[in-house]
């Protein structure tokens, strides 16, 4: 899906490059040799991982969370999960701070989908456009997904949310 850079036989060594994965965060090298190529010193090579936080399990107190690359526009074909737990008995407060996905009939394109305790528990909200849905507070464990398709993208959105007593 991502073009791989491929780096022949060079000196200087290649610029530094990013490869991006929308899951997973591996990256493999290979060495090749070609056949009939004398071989070399070799190669030495650094790299980081820069998490993309789309998604995950969210439990402190309070905290935020966005559309992957915010502030920037979110990327085509992005999907997030995020469960907000609480203790039982608690409830979980959301609140969405800022709010541009785009917009489709049905916000059946890109959209954020909340659920009360799980992806298939009771459907509390089913999100596009650029109006900020209201503040929530619901159950004690809040099942979220940010969905873009292939094309078209927007600003994104950033959430704020509590697990209180
Ligand atoms: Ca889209």
């Amino acid at each position: 899906m991502h073009p791989t850079p491929n780096f022949h036989i060079s000196s200087p060594p290649p610029p530094p490059f990013t490869h991006t994965h929308t899951q997973g965060n591996s990256l493999r090298v290979f060495l090749v040799r070609p056949e009939g190529f004398l071989s070399g010193a070799g190669f030495r090579a650094t790299y980081t991982v820069e998490d993309a936080a789309c998604g995950g399990e969210l439990t402190s107190a309070q905290g935020r969370f966005a559309s992957p690359s915010y502030p920037d526009s979110y990327p085509p074909s992005a999907q997030c999960v995020w469960t907000l737990g609480s203790a039982p008995g608690n409830r979980v407060g959301l609140s969405f701070l800022a709010f541009d996905l785009e917009d489709s009939q049905g916000c059946n394109k890109d959209y954020v989908e909340v659920h009360r305790d799980s992806a298939e528990g009771p459907l509390v909200g089913h999100f596009c456009g650029g109006e900020v849905p209201s503040n929530l507070t619901v159950g004690n464990t809040l099942w979220i997904k940010f969905n873009s398709d292939g094309d078209g993208t927007g600003g994104g959105f950033v959430a704020q949310y509590t697990l209180r007593a």
